[in-house]
């Protein structure tokens, strides 16, 4: 999964992406105009309790792929995203937009994360709109593909609305027609709320009132955070309490993200390889088999599955099946999270 952090300058997207990745790229002003690159890993329990039982020679962990995007052109005074950022903001499966609510004396401008949201929801709509325009000019003249016309002037009045598109109920068919667009504001947009490290826990009445219970914002407070990861583990917990958070930044990022995008996991076992693969809740086995192979997706035939908590109680895959805890599924099985699957297939 790759999520693009981007936001005004300054608003510490730099900060919030060492502290997701424990990397230790340069921050604060200086007219940076490249893109930092990083992974950070999904620590997942039920993998650990798989390596221990098979002790296998690699093991994978889900993960997700950072890039942090240059702020420079969102600050200037004309606004606007750039199309170096646009471009880059496209490649990416999930938009995470940082907002800045603490006083960064390197800008004029006081924190106002509600002021902040709109201007870049904005900035997104007018993104979309361009290529929607566009495309929709061109395809009048030419006629070439009718059924995409209909899509997209279905998406220019949402747009004009400044309504992103993914609000816009569209058939499975017009989605996968637009699909090649890449929509920005068809994305999922997570808003990472970076706070002052006086008030950590400040609440943003206006900002919960604009988003009224369709988004939650995740809380971080990037600037100490940071710094409380370069100290010793056992201190770590502490200065967190202290602050009134709950783990590090990076597990409550995971948790809320992973909620927030309803991603699952499922996990394959065996002495070569144990490792968990994200997938979107709701998805069906033959579905799942293509994100470990599309070989397995083409010749599926079944997955047999053993669900984490029963391979947990009895201890081994055998003592599973045993008690009746081993399943034949097919390919329209929906894949539930934990579920430890081995996919049998032909090609
Ligand atoms: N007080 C405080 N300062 C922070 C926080 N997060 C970042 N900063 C500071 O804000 C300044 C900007 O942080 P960066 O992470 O470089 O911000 P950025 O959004 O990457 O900036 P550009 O890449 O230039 O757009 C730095 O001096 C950081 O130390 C925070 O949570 N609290
Ligand atoms: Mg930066």
């Amino acid at each position: 999964m790759k999520i693009g952090l981007f936001g005004f300058a300054g608003s510490g997207k730099t900060t919030v992406f060492n502290l997701l990745t424990g990397l230790h790229a340069d921050t604060g002003p200086g007219g940076k105009s490249k893109t930092n690159l990083g992974v950070t890993r999904v620590p997942d329990d039920r993998v650990d309790f798989f390596a221990g039982i098979y002790r296998p020679k690699k093991t994978v962990y889900a993960e997700i792929h950072f890039s942090d995007m240059p702020g420079d052109a969102p600050s200037k005074s004309s606004g606007g995203l750039s199309p170096q950022v646009v471009g880059d903001l496209r490649t990416m499966d999930v938009l995470a937009l940082v907002l800045r609510a603490f006083e960064n004396p390197a800008l004029d401008a006081s924190p106002d994360p509600l002021r902040d949201l709109r201007a870049m929801e904005t900035e997104l709509v007018l993104a979309d709109l361009q290529v929607v325009e566009k495309r929709i000019e061109r395809l009048r003249k030419d006629h070439s593909s009718p059924r995409e016309l209909e899509a997209l002037e279905r998406c220019l009045p949402h747009l004009e609305n400044e309504r992103p598109i993914r609000t816009l109920d569209l058939t499975d068919d017009e989605r996968a027609l637009l699909r090649g667009y890449r929509l920005l504001t068809d994305k999922t947009l997570l808003l990472l709320l970076n706070t002052s490290e006086d008030s950590p826990g400040a609440s943003f009445p206006e900002l919960e009132e604009h988003l009224a219970g369709e988004a939650h914002p995740i809380t971080l407070c990037a600037g100490i955070e940071t710094e409380i990861l370069e100290l010793d583990p056992e201190d770590r917990d502490a200065f967190l309490a202290d602050l009134g958070l709950d783990g590090s930044g990076r597990e409550r990022f995971i948790k809320q993200a992973y909620d927030a995008l309803d991603l699952i996991s499922f996990i394959t076992v065996g002495e070569d390889e144990c490792r968990a693969w994200t997938i979107p809740r709701g998805t069906v086995a033959q579905k799942a088999a293509g994100k470990v192979h599309s070989d397995i997706e083409r010749g599926f035939i079944r997955a047999e599955v053993i669900s984490y908590e029963d391979f947990r109680e009895h201890g081994s895959e055998s003592k599973a099946k045993a008690a009746g805890r081993y399943r034949l599924e097919g390919k329209d099985y929906v894949v539930a999270d934990g579920d430890v699957i081995n996919f049998r297939f032909n090609v």
